[in-house]
């Protein structure tokens, strides 16, 4: 070992096992998964698709690219799967482009709800290519149907995201279908967050309603970075030609060569989620942040919780992930649903289980978690954002300058390497 680089990883798995890994879109693949991510398929240009490439030497890649195609129809039970999106944003330009014509309406779920950026947030192509129309959620943070139908009946999307990335409850997808029908739009679901726990039995599918889906690979599912982009039968029927125009968008509309290593990494991961112990690792996921929530004095419905931190000061998000960083514990600032601070001095924080899950952790463990979550809130009380907004900047840096030499997260942070350093982590020793 020669390079720099491998000082670095080194240390970066040495946070990942003695940590506490708590951002709700991450998680721990496979040794396996690694294996194949790190290949040789790195070296080879493959453009194009299964059969119609651009380069020659492409026999084995065909292979893998169609074996990977077929394992996610088999998972979810489509007609047409495609795996070559780099990742989620780029797959979800490449349906935005195949569906819509620049200027089209597209209605999405608003950032500070919980969606996406690419589902037609402020500054994203979504919003500055086509006319982004963004519905919300109501004062109990539930998608709020009412304000959907009649944006949707007002404004005629050609295209409805039904997809979050900071909701805790389940997603109803055929009130969806119902709105998306009533206007004549395509509902596309974007699952990237609970795919695996769509597979796992725990979350109901959006197959029967949506007419295409997109899904990162490397969340819940527990595979490479990537994504995956399917056709419903439902979405095939509504658009025969939809393969050829979602297949032009990622090549040569946004894309260039796939990275062939990422694809058959994409294989091994649907494969690991096709195995009944996947079942079993879903169930738990959301078994545990069920756990997490209460304890927390929450709900989770999912993998993930969303935490208003209102109740230890003003604009606490900032602080505490600072906090339960330097105790060992990585979550993400989040903005709540009617964000009383600032969307980017936000009052929360978002945390979830798949990592942890992956790890082995269980109930008891949740438990154990949740009190060291709330011991380290409790050192940072006091410290509320102030009001004026040229002073938050300096304000912050104080902050974490202060809790960095903090003996009582210091504390915590040794329990915690104690207790996350038993469990392991594939791919660190
Ligand atoms: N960055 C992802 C997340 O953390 O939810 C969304 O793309």
């Amino acid at each position: 070992m020669t390079s720099k680089v491998f000082k670095l990883i080194a240390k970066e798995a040495h946070r990942q096992k003695y940590g506490l890994e708590m951002i709700p879109s991450e998680n721990y693949v496979s040794e396996n998964v690694l294996k194949a991510l790190g290949s040789i398929l790195t070296n080879k240009y493959s453009e194009g698709f299964p059969g119609r490439r651009y380069y020659g030497g492409n026999e084995v890649i065909d292979k893998i690219e169609n074996y990977a195609q077929d394992l996610a129809k088999e998972l979810f039970k489509v007609p047409i799967a495609l795996v070559q999106s780099y990742s989620g944003s780029p797959a979800n330009q490449a349906i935005t482009m195949a569906v819509c014509k620049p200027g089209d309406v597209v209605m999405g779920l608003t950032l500070s709800s919980g969606g996406h950026l690419t589902h037609g947030a402020k500054l994203n192509f979504s919003s500055i290519f086509y006319k982004a129309v963004n519905y919300s959620v109501g004062d109990d943070w539930k998608i709020n149907f009412e304000e959907l139908e009649t944006l949707a009946k007002k404004h005629k999307p050609k295209m409805i995201w039904v997809g979050t990335t900071a909701y805790p409850f389940k997603l109803d997808y055929k009130k969806f279908r119902k709105i998306a029908d009533e206007v004549d739009a395509t509902l596309v679901a974007d699952i990237s967050h609970i795919t695996g726990l769509i597979i796992g039995g725990v979350h109901t599918s959006p197959v029967p309603y949506a007419d295409i889906i997109m899904t990162t690979t490397h969340k819940t599912l527990r595979g490479p970075r990537g994504a995956m982009i399917l056709v419903t039968e439902r979405g095939l029927e509504r658009d025969p030609e939809i393969k050829g125009k979602i297949e032009r968008a990622i090549i040569p509309g946004i894309q260039g060569g796939p990275h062939n290593h990422q694809t058959a990494a994409i294989a091994v991961s649907l494969e690991e989620a096709l195995k009944p112990s996947f079942k079993k690792y879903a169930i738990q996921v959301v078994n545990n942040a069920a756990v997490l929530a209460k304890e927390l004095g929450t709900v989770s419905e999912t993998h993930l919780i969303l935490l208003s931190l209102t109740s230890y000061g003003y604009g606490m998000g900032y602080q505490a992930q600072y906090a339960l960083e330097e105790a060992g514990i990585t979550v993400n600032k989040n903005t709540i649903p009617g964000e009383p601070a600032s969307p980017f001095y936000p009052s929360g924080i978002r945390l979830g289980t798949p990592a942890l899950t992956t790890r082995g952790m269980k109930e008891k463990d949740m438990i154990k978690i949740a009190r060291w979550i709330k011991r380290v809130l409790e050192e940072i009380r006091g410290l509320d954002l102030p009001k004026e907004q040229e002073q938050r900047k300096d304000f912050l840096n104080e902050a974490k300058a202060r809790l960095n030499k903090n003996k009582n997260l210091k504390q915590i942070r040794k329990e915690i390497e104690d207790f996350a350093g038993k469990f392991p982590v594939p791919g660190v020793d």
